[in-house]
């Protein structure tokens, strides 16, 4: 039986891992509730996206948000990073608010106000917390909730943790506070609850591929807002590849200058420049930190390099320049890594990396090194040797695709991201056939790295949804929203035919990572290749169909203990979420396997 969100009168109750199941008269109710019915609403009616470890629904009046409500930020404990941090969290949430509400909502720091006030209160115990730290502990984000007549306090030893709590703040108040202006005739409601909430997993992104198709500033910060929203925690960048570079390296302008002038389909000539100065990406990094969401950068190597390639003779055997690229394929010819180059590819390595450091304050370098044809043995050794030396000699954490595991180098504590496709590596597992991919995940496992879970037929959002997806591809499935919502991260290598057969994953996954990678942003996308650059959708236009609903579907997984997600459940509470995306003027995907109109 279903418990979750279930009415048992005048509170709806559900904990984490401690359900209290009484049975009486044949039907299952929750300990400590009274069975008498009442007008309030179930856990499942407030629609909250991911699912908190707890909630309880209380039919006492709920805090009304009016000209006299402050936003109160208690700040007697922490460190001064927390502090300070806390501060900004409620002037965030205090804007944000005023938009859609036009009340005043004046900030105060100080002890906690007698009524009337959303107070943001820090607690004792994130004293050691770095915003630029590892993502390690999902208890850093753990925060509580408390909503009644009198006023709402959020708690958290974090501002991390008060940021996420403020975005469960925002869903329990009416999806107009999402509106980018004013909203009148609201009652700007905050029902009665108490919620105490901390992630599954402590690393929980999203990646956009802005190599392949750029996206501008304003772009990249709406994907962080649809990430901040779902209480993700990691933009990673995809920075380079075949067809673009877009990150400003010191001592290599060309990289940019010739780099930035192409995109997949869009030639030279076609448009740009296509990449992000050093201001604007400062300003990406900055409103992902006030967010608190983690830049990751990836610069990919030693295949996906032909932009690279193009102004830089050095990374090919010849010594020649190759041309730039803006075709559609991939496997293209690696960086020339042999061990008489290495000095080359070296420099190289030294002078890209700490350009990436410089612009990342954030703990992990992503080097890729995913669909590299190594054409000579030791080549792609050579490479991933080098950049695991450089990364780590800047104090930084490799991460990579698992392939980057192939390496012999890669140090422990790495990052390394299985992107495998479930339905081809599961059912081999443990056997004599077990694919490559999982063997590079054991290597990995070997080695003391650690999983970042991207399973292409779950959390690729550039996979189509079904026939009716005009844009994206279809080679690791097609992703309806039961298909990203209806798995688990630690299963996800074990063999579907004998749970006996598995890689042992336990305490290993950090987290999970939804990438949207951007070869296929026009309609028609399986049939041809674009003939002219107009059969492109505008980048915010192909992020949103795709992204909604799926990264709530995933920011779930992520957050969400397993034994407490249902897809059922999950599909009553999406619906409830549309009505907030429609308010924010966000272009989603009505996918067929859901009812919207319930
Ligand atoms: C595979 S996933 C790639 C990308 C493509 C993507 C398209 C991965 C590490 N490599 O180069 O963009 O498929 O779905």
């Amino acid at each position: 039986m279903n418990l979750r969100g279930r009415t048992t009168g005048r509170t709806t109750r559900r904990t984490l891992g401690m359900l209290v199941v009484v049975v009486v008269g044949g039907s299952a109710i929750l300990a400590g509730c009274t069975p008498t019915p009442g007008t309030t609403a179930t856990v499942q009616e407030l629609g909250l996206v991911p699912l908190p470890a707890s909630v309880e629904v209380s039919d006492a009046a709920p805090f009304v948000l009016d000209d006299g409500t402050r936003v109160v930020v208690d700040v007697a404990a922490g460190s001064a990073v927390g502090q300070e941090g806390a501060v900004h969290v409620g002037e965030l949430l205090a804007a944000e608010l005023r938009t859609p509400t036009a009340l005043d909502l004046p900030v105060e720091t100080g002890p906690e106000a007698d009524s009337g006030a959303v107070v943001l209160r820090l607690e004792p115990g994130g004293e050691s917390w770095d915003p630029d730290g590892l993502l390690d502990d999902p208890a850093a984000e753990a925060y509580t909730l408390e909503a009644g007549e009198d006023g709402v306090v959020l708690a958290s030893a974090t501002p991390a943790g008060l940021y996420r709590g403020t975005r469960t703040l925002l869903q329990l108040l009416p999806p107009e506070v999402e509106a980018p202006g004013p909203v009148g005739d609201v009652a700007w409601d905050v029902p009665a609850v108490t919620i105490a909430d901390e992630p599954r997993y402590a690393y929980r992104g999203a990646m956009l591929d802005v190599a392949r198709r750029f996206a501008p500033v304003e772009d990249v910060q709406r994907f962080v807002d649809h990430l901040a929203d779902y209480r993700l925690n990691v933009l990673h960048l995809h920075l380079s590849d075949d067809q673009g570079w877009r990150l400003t390296v010191d001592g290599l302008p060309e990289l940019t200058e010739v780099g930035g002038r192409t995109q997949e389909g869009w030639p030279p000539g076609t448009g740009g420049p296509w990449f992000y100065t050093p201001e604007e990406y400062a300003r990406i990094v900055e409103y992902a930190a006030d967010r608190y969401v983690t830049v990751v950068p990836e610069i990919d190597g030693p295949g996906h390099t032909l932009a690279a390639q193009s102004v830089l003779g050095s990374l090919r055997c010849d010594g020649t320049p190759g041309e730039p690229y803006w075709g559609p394929e991939v496997n293209n010819p690696m960086i020339c890594s042999s061990d008489e180059n290495m000095p080359a590819v070296r420099e190289y390595l030294d002078t890209v990396l700490a350009a990436v450091v410089a612009q990342n304050p954030g703990p992990y370098v992503h080097l890729g090194g995913d669909e590299a044809p190594s054409p000579a043995e030791g080549w792609y050794e050579n490479y991933t040797a080098a950049a695991n030396e450089i990364v780590a000699g800047h104090g930084r954490t490799v991460m990579g695709w698992h392939q980057w595991a192939q390496g012999t180098t890669l140090p422990e504590g790495s990052l390394i991201q299985y992107w495998g496709v479930g339905e081809r590596n599961r059912g081999l597992i443990g056997t004599a056939r077990e694919t490559a991919d999982v063997q590079e995940v054991r290597a990995a496992l070997a080695a003391g790295a650690d999983l970042v879970m991207s399973p292409a037929d779950r959390t690729y959002l550039d996979m189509k949804y079904d026939d009716l997806t005009p844009y994206g591809l279809e080679w690791a499935a097609r992703i309806d929203l039961e298909r990203a919502y209806s798995w688990d991260p630690e299963t996800e290598l074990t063999s579907t035919l004998d749970p006996e057969r598995k890689v042992d994953v336990a305490g290993r996954v950090a987290g999970l990572e939804a990438p949207l990678w951007s070869d296929r942003s026009y309609p028609d996308s399986l049939t041809h290749l674009p003939t002219s650059t107009d059969e492109f959708v505008d980048v915010d236009v192909y992020v949103d169909f795709m992204t909604f609903p799926r990264l709530p579907a995933l920011a779930e997984v992520a957050w969400t203990a397993q034994a407490d997600r249902d897809v059922e459940d999950f599909e009553a509470r999406i619906v409830r979420q549309a009505p907030r995306w429609d308010a924010a003027g966000i272009g989603w995907n009505r996918v067929h396997d859901v009812r919207w109109d319930d």
